[in-house]
């Protein structure tokens, strides 16, 4: 590999300096035009990475996610479609830092002499990225620093952040096996509505879903699957709004999932009807919430990843029994400390699995869900997925039913394992996850909703000087620093009824999060006002 390369093609792509870079939960993520050189050096750890592992590809996604149009981010996703094995975070945040093109060459080699990379090897990176037009000089970084460092690079332009997950699965298992689908954005519409009717068994969807897109990635991408998805085959009838993606500026702008779930309301255009069903997607289609206003009360009531997990847990608990299967295969559901308490007494104690906590990003949750059989996990703001083993999957092929209802329930749940993203949280399979569970349990939404009763909870955004002060355990659910304020915070929490709250310093913005739970909303109100004032 050529030093001189790598220089010259790093001079194209000069980085801002005077900011220290980090590699967070979310990859680097911030104002689109400090990004050109980011990506360039993210482009150089990616050919590292790969050779690494092998050869195989590694996958890069351009994404700034809910974030305003303005921003823009880059994050690289292994093999497997999961993220980046968190080691490599600090060399992609040493690689990024380097303070001048001479530095970043030697940095380059001696990170590959150190993980004994042999760069005469051959490697490959793919690429998709979101729909902010930065996302176009961004990629040309990366492609740069592909071309100086001989690594096969591949375009996909315009994709949903899942979809780049599976296609980085698909190019590395292509052939094999464990091949996980055809490498194309076509396969990925092919794959999920062949295992979408699959999975609903001659089953009727009853009304329509709406779905807002956030004028993002994934309104264009859920009108290419919906032209191969045929109506009348399981009844349903998507309707998708907001989702114009020709006016960059209104990308997120008072819509999406991100929207819904901190505003704790609708999109104010187009405005849900009283009794429609409607679900936001956010700006790269990673994460899902759906939403009604309840006919008979008139309010606002929300569907969160909460909900969408308990759902997802207590249809695939069912099919295990149907199927013959308990005690066989352990399903357990992870969350993290947002989750609300109420979702969590209703999961041990109403559907007797399992619960794990994990810290905030999904990474971590991933990671947990994998110690399961089926790991059903996701973060109340609607990022998650059904994690099914191999082993979990090779049983439901295998297993010889005893009845007709045993075979329905095998098949049922074989499909769902092929419905459901594997390699990361996708709004658009776990929509179609939803649907495909409501038709089954012939639910509507007032059924959904009232599995169990959320309790009054409020998060509250804490401006401080140095959120780094504040560290945490217990999966992010008691401060180990600053000494004492976790000892006050557990005194003011004694003062309220089921109360519950907890403080972390946010891993995306310089600010602490407080969170607050309670009996009643004012007392959850009141609680988080407190926290917040201990942590100022
Ligand atoms: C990132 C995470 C998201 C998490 C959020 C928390 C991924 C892909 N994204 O966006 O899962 O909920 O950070 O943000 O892991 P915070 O640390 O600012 O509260
Ligand atoms: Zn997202």
């Amino acid at each position: 590999m050529d030093r001189n390369a790598i220089i010259e093609a790093s001079k194209k792509h000069d980085i801002v300096p005077g900011k220290p870079y980090k590699y967070g939960t979310a990859g680097f993520r911030m104002a689109a035009d400090l990004l050109e050189g980011v990506t360039f050096r993210v482009g150089l750890l990616s050919a590292l990475r790969t050779r690494k592992l092998g050869g195989q590809a590694i996958g890069v996604m351009v994404t700034a996610s809910h974030n305003p149009a303005k921003d823009n981010g880059v994050k690289i996703v292994d093999p497997m479609g999961d993220m980046l094995e968190q080691e490599w975070e600090v060399f992609a945040t040493d690689l990024v830092n380097c303070s001048s093109h001479e530095v970043l060459a030697d940095t380059f080699f001696k990170l590959a002499d150190q993980l004994k990379v042999d760069l005469s090897s051959s490697g490959k990176v793919i690429a998709g990225r979101d729909t902010r037009p930065s996302g176009i000089t961004l990629v040309q970084a990366l492609s740069d620093a592909c071309a100086a460092t001989n690594t096969a690079y591949v375009d996909y332009k315009i994709l949903t952040t899942p979809q780049l997950h599976y296609l980085t699965r698909c190019v590395n298992t292509e052939g094999l096996p464990s091949s996980y689908g055809e490498t194309s954005e076509a396969g990925y519409y092919k794959k999920l509505n062949s295992a979408f009717e699959r999975a609903m068994r001659g089953k009727r969807i009853s009304g329509s879903v709406t779905v807002d897109c956030a004028n993002g990635v994934g309104g264009p991408k859920l009108n290419e699957l919906l032209k191969i998805v045929d109506p009348s085959k399981t009844g349903i009838d998507c309707k998708v709004v907001n989702d114009d993606v020709l006016k960059p500026e209104i990308l997120n702008l008072d819509c999406g999932a991100d929207f819904v779930k901190t505003r704790q309301r609708a999109p104010p255009n187009p405005k849900p009807q009283p009794g429609d069903r409607w679900c936001s997607l956010d700006g790269d289609a990673d994460r899902l919430i759906y939403y009604w206003v309840d006919p008979d009360t008139s309010s606002f009531f929300m569907f969160d990843g909460d909900r969408i997990a308990t759902l997802a847990a207590s249809f695939i608990a069912d099919l295990f029994r149907a199927a013959g299967l308990e005690g066989e295969l352990r399903i357990g559901v992870v969350q993290t400390a947002y989750a609300n308490g109420a979702s969590t007494k209703y999961i041990e104690k109403h559907l007797q699995l399992p619960v794990v906590c994990t810290p905030t990003g999904v990474k971590h949750l991933h990671h947990a869900a994998c110690n399961f059989d089926i790991g059903v996990y996701f973060e109340a703001n609607g990022h998650g997925t059904v994690l099914f083993s191999p082993d979990a999957m090779q049983l439901f092929a295998k297993k010889a039913p005893q009845s007709p209802a045993q075979k329905d329930a095998l098949e049922t749940l074989q499909a769902l394992g092929e419905l459901i993203n594997q390699t990361v949280g996708d709004a658009i399979s776990d929509m179609l996850m939803v649907e495909v569970i409501l038709a089954h349990k012939g639910w509507g939404l007032k059924d959904w909703a009232m599995t169990y009763q959320d309790l009054p909870n409020r998060l509250v955004r804490v401006e401080v000087g140095d959120k780094d002060l504040f560290q945490t355990t217990d999966a992010e659910r008691k401060l180990s620093h600053p000494a004492g304020a976790q000892d006050e915070i557990d005194q003011t929490v004694k003062k309220y009824t089921n109360a519950r709250s907890f403080a972390r310093a946010s891993g995306t913005e310089n600010a602490c999060r407080v969170y607050a739970e309670a009996a009643t909303r004012s007392e959850a109100d009141d609680l988080a006002n407190k926290v917040a004032l201990i942590v100022k």
